[in-house]
């Protein structure tokens, strides 16, 4: 187990000191580190607890219990994933344990070494989006980040994804609009798209520093009736907080089924 102490920040905070202290305890408390090489491939299981405190002048700090999470897209934890080389992303949606605050998720690494957790949340009362990071150690090494190409298409399960981005250029700070296109191996624009956590897609971007991280989503209204279908385009914008490489990677449904297609990003100063 490890914890997640989340500060009420609306900005991308890192994992505070006591973070540290915690997973170090943990870690030598259990015999094995929670990710090894043996492990890569196979499920893991894994616990944490997240707690949040509310700064404020006029109130002492006070614990924050998870139960008192906003929904953001159809759930309340959203726990974001990738390796060091920025390749095998994660979306996981842990479910309560027995022991109030504290929640479980399996994943299948694919890639050796750590990852990084990014936990997306919405405490009460504010209902603010914000993001606490932490690792889940490993005992060996993860891969560095080498591919660092543009790259704009990419084929997965036999449709092709393209990012049209009617701007070349993307800025630090300046809002650039953008489009997934999804067409079928005959060049036909995909109509089929299903809904997923209220949404045609969940586009999730992982800078190269390794810490800043965007989450998108289309335009238009949060998708509560499951029968609806998207294609063969559509429309997001793209904020970037950090100049330098992003691996943008976009989350669709199809036939029940996540998909995740990787796209390589440059974001201009
Ligand atoms: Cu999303």
């Amino acid at each position: 187990m490890f914890i997640i102490r989340s500060p009420h920040r609306t900005s991308f905070c890192r994992a505070s000191p006591q973070d540290r202290d915690a997973q170090v305890r943990n870690r030598q408390r259990s015999q094995n580190h929670p990710l090894d090489r043996e492990k890569t491939q196979k499920n893991v299981d894994l616990h944490f607890a997240v707690e949040s405190q509310i700064h404020s002048s006029s109130v002492a700090p006070q614990e924050q219990s998870a139960s008192d999470l906003v929904e953001t897209h159809t759930k309340k934890i959203h726990l974001l994933m990738v390796d060091s080389s920025l390749t095998d992303y994660h979306h996981e949606h842990p479910v309560p344990t027995r022991n109030p605050g504290e929640y479980s998720f399996s994943f299948t690494p694919v890639k050796p070494g750590g990852y990084r957790v990014w936990v997306d949340v919405r405490p009460y009362p504010l209902g603010l989006q914000e993001y606490a990071m932490t690792d889940i150690p490993a005992a060996v090494a993860g891969e560095p980040l080498t591919d660092r190409k543009v790259n704009l298409k990419a084929t997965v399960d036999g449709l092709n994804y393209e990012l049209i981005l009617p701007k070349k250029t993307i800025r630090v700070g300046q809002p650039a609009s953008a489009r997934l296109g999804v067409t079928s191996a005959d060049g036909k624009g995909f109509t089929q798209l299903e809904p997923l956590m209220g949404a045609f897609a969940h586009l999730v971007g992982f800078s190269e520093d390794y810490k800043t991280i965007m989450h998108l989503h289309p335009k238009g209204p949060l998708l509560l009736d499951p029968a609806v279908r998207g294609g063969p385009e559509l429309e997001f914008q793209i904020y970037a907080l950090r100049p330098g490489f992003v691996r943008l990677f976009a989350q669709v449904q199809i036939e029940g089924h996540s998909r995740f297609v990787p796209f390589g990003l440059q974001i201009a100063p």
